[in-house]
């Protein structure tokens, strides 16, 4: 058995295969594993992605695609407000349905300047790091 782990613990360093694999890491604890998960970092147990570019609403207020946040998605957001428009929506916080509001505002002001993601189904793409 020792012999077993050592080779399997060798194997690992060497090609990088897996040794003896425990569960995958769940770093937001959301039930999605990191590699499974379009907002790794962010507890979205509905892992909603209205845009449906494999980045979750939680971490996505890359609304024009561009790989980063800034004012071309305020003028998507700004359109959006006082609406029910999911588009600009993070219906996992806000529950779907309601209107854009003063809450999602708080939320797009965090991630102004920032870039969307990390996403762990988009493997490094421009849309979603
Ligand atoms: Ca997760
Ligand atoms: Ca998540
Ligand atoms: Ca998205």
């Amino acid at each position: 058995m020792k012999r077993t782990l050592l080779v399997a613990t060798l194997a690992s360093l060497l090609w990088g295969m897996p040794a003896l694999a425990g569960p995958a890491l769940d770093s937001d604890l959301d039930g999605f594993a990191d590699f499974e998960d379009n907002c790794s970092l962010v507890a979205n147990p509905a892992q909603d992605d209205t845009d449906g570019d494999d980045c979750g609403n939680l971490c996505d207020a890359d609304y024009t695609q561009t790989g980063s946040v800034g004012f071309g998605d305020f003028g998507s957001f700004s359109v959006s407000f006082g609406t029910t428009n999911e588009l600009t929506m993070h219906v996992e916080t806000i529950g779907g349905g309601r209107s854009v509001g003063f809450g999602d505002f708080g939320y797009f002001a965090v991630a102004f300047g920032g870039i969307p993601g990390p996403s762990g189904t988009t493997a490094g793409t421009t849309a979603c790091p």
